[in-house]
This record gives C-alpha cells, structure tokens and sequence, in this order.
C-alpha cells in the first residue's frame, strides 16, 4: 500500500490517495469519520478544532459500497478556509496579506524556508502543520479496515502528559471517555490540570503515546533485507509524524541497560501454539512480527507555537525579534495517539498485504487462515 497526502491546513480541502488497497473490502465513510473525530477531540487542543467538523469524501476506489482494487482518493474539506481566501488565493491577489518572517524555534520555519527560498515562512506553514494528519488518520482507517478482515486491531492510550505518566491498559471504552485518552482517572485529571497550567503560562506540553497490535501473525516484514525490517519500517512512520521525537518497542531503553537473561522472552507451547511468558521485544525479534502483539512508544515534543514566544530571529532582516504567535494548540497528545494509530496501522495492513497478497480481501483472508494453520510446532502438524 503506498500513501500520499496533500492540501494546506487553510487551503480548501486535504486529500489522501491509498493506493494497492485489495478489491471486495466494504468501506464506506463511517469507518473513516469516527477516526477523523477522534483525532479532533482532547484537553488542550486549539481554537481550530471547534470550527472543523472533519468528515471525508470517498471520491474514488469504491463503488456500490465495496473497494474495488483502484486508487482509495479521500477528500476533507476544512471548514476554516472560508477565513483565509485572501492569504491561501491560488491565483495571485492585489495587495497580498502581510508575510510572517518572525522564526518559531521547534518548528519547521526556518530550515523550511531556507531550503526552498520561501520570504513568507507561510508558505513553510500551511503544509508543515498538524492539520495534515487527517488526511493520515483518514487514510489509516482504510488501513484499519483491511488489519479488520483478518482479524489484527490497534489501539493506542496516553502513556505520559509532561511529567505525569501512568500505565496503560488500552481499556477502550476508558480510554475514549478521558479527556486526554487515559484509562486511568486519577492520571487523568493530573494530566488536567498540567495542560491548564501550561495554558495559564503561555506554555506548552509534549509527552508520550503507547499503542498495542493484537491479533497478529508471527513473520511480518523481513530479516532478509535492512528496508524490509518492520521495526524500521514503524519507526519511520511513526517519526514522520510532526512533533514525534522518539519511538521505543516496548521498554527498549530500560532493557538497554539489562542483562540478555532478564531481555529475552523464554517461548513456551500452549493449546498447539508457539508462546512467550514474557513480551520484552515489543512483538518483533529479527525486523519480524513474532506472533506477540506489537508494543511500541512515540514521544511527542511540546508543541512549538508559544503563547509566550522565545527569542528568535526576522527571516529577511537577521534582526533579533521574538517568534511568531498564531493559533495553536497547548497539548495535542491525545489527538496524536490517533494519528500513531493510522500510521501503524498503514505500516502493518502493507507488510501483511505484501505477504498474503492485495487484489483481492477474500483471497487475503483465506491466505492468513492457510498461513495460520501452518504456524503450530512441527510434531503437532502431522
Ligand atoms: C491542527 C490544526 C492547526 C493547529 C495545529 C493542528 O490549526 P490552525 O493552525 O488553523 O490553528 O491547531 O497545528 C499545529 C499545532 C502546528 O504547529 O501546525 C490540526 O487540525 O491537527
């Protein structure tokens, strides 16, 4: 499956195109929709989210309710363009609005704008931002739906807001009716009020989202090959998300510190299949699902847009000036464990469409069931 998105955040609309999605897959808005809400919900987001009512338009690849094997191209109009025709005016305007040259420290302003030779950072902006993750979370769902068929889900649930952590359980009802997609209700109300303060103080606050892949098959992805390694191939596309800086599978930087003994997982057979008494490798061991389901981490930095700016620097003048305000969010962490969730889920549904084969959903269920049904030790085959 291959993905490509496009759109400004102010521009009409943002569009996604998933291509190699299999034929015969019921697909129909509601399965994108709840994501596209999902994403728009949390303490700590911005003014934005209450003007965007984020909902898709299939405009090609399905047909009397059903994939059929062509391009999945998803449009989501933004609601908030309506305010922006002048600045965001494909066809050049008389006088055009005033340009922002005052550099925010932490986003992409200013290597954006040095490495295409923009005079309005602007122009670095309006695709640099968040709002490119619908069209993410949109297309993930389509992922979502093809994980489905075989049976494979991915959750996700705050680990961290700032210094306020707590130990998911990936309960989803929990999680979805916390504020800050917590389980835990006394973390978050803490988380709370962390944000509120942040807010008080023209701050801002990062922190960290677990996910968890259940119902996986051991032998996704490749050890055979550096690019077809499915830990990188994660690692990468969950880095790509803005404001990620880090990603762990399952407690990687405490295991880095311990003995192998202590690391391992011991394998066990139980009722015919292959087992661990442990999950330390995060479901993955060689660049391969290994069966267990797939732990991984995103640390996601502190939203770079500053009530209160830092100092920084005029793009055209070099003159010292403080960065440049403009509507922004004080958290996104809950909104982007939903992001985390698509682009797993993309990664996943094209390392298993890679192995089972994409034309067709039928054809692909029916290899995971052959495949499945070969994966008991060998004596217990015979
Ligand atoms: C976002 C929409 C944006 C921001 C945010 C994410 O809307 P606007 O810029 O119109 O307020 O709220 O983007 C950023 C934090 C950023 O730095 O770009 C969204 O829909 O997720």
């Amino acid at each position: 499956m291959r993905l490509l998105t496009a759109g400004e955040s102010h521009g009409r609309e943002l569009v996604a195109i998933v291509d190699g999605v299999p034929a015969a897959l019921a697909l129909s808005p509601g399965d994108i929709d709840p994501d596209l809400r999902r994403r728009q919900l949390g303490y700590g987001r911005g003014a934005r989210q209450r003007i965007e009512r984020d909902a898709v338009s299939i405009v090609g690849g399905v047909r009397q309710g059903r994939t059929t094997g062509a391009p999945v191209a998803l449009v989501i109009p933004n609601r908030d363009a309506v305010n922006w025709e002048r600045v965001m005016s494909v066809e050049p305007v008389p006088d055009p609005p005033p340009a922002v040259t005052r550099l925010r420290p932490g986003h992409a302003d200013l290597a954006g704008a040095l490495k295409f030779a923009h005079e309005d950072v602007r122009d670095v902006i309006e695709r640099s931002s968040a709002r490119e993750t619908a069209a993410r979370v949109a297309a993930g769902a389509v992922a979502k739906v093809v994980l489905r068929r075989v049976g494979i889900e991915v959750r996700s649930e705050t680990r961290a807001i700032g210094d306020v952590e707590s130990t998911p359980t990936f309960d989803a009802a929990a999680v979805e009716s916390s504020e800050v997609r917590s389980a835990d209700r006394a973390a978050s109300e803490r988380m709370v009020a962390a944000i509120a303060k942040a807010r008080e103080a023209g701050d801002t606050l990062g922190g960290i989202v677990a996910l968890r892949v259940s119902g996986l098959v051991a032998g996704l992805g490749s050890s055979a090959q550096w690019d077809r390694r499915l830990d990188g191939r994660i690692a990468q596309a969950l880095m790509s998300i803005q404001s990620a800086k880090g990603v762990q599978f399952a407690d990687a930087f405490v295991a880095a510190r311990e003995h192998g003994s202590a690391v391992h997982d011991p394998i066990t057979v139980e009722r015919g299949r292959f087992m661990r008494t442990r999950n330390r490798a995060g479901g993955l061991e060689g660049g391969m699902t290994n069966g267990e389901d797939v732990l991984v981490d995103v640390a996601f930095k502190p939203i770079s847009t500053l009530m209160k700016p830092l100092p920084s620097a005029d793009l055209r003048t070099g003159a010292p000036s403080p960065a440049h305000v403009e509507r922004s969010d004080v958290c996104v962490v809950p909104a982007a464990g939903v992001v985390a969730e698509a682009m797993l889920a993309f990664v996943l549904a094209d390392a298993l469409l890679e192995k089972f084969g994409a034309d067709n959903a039928d054809d692909l269920a029916a290899a995971v069931e052959r495949y499945r049904a070969r994966l008991a030790p060998i004596d217990q085959r015979r």
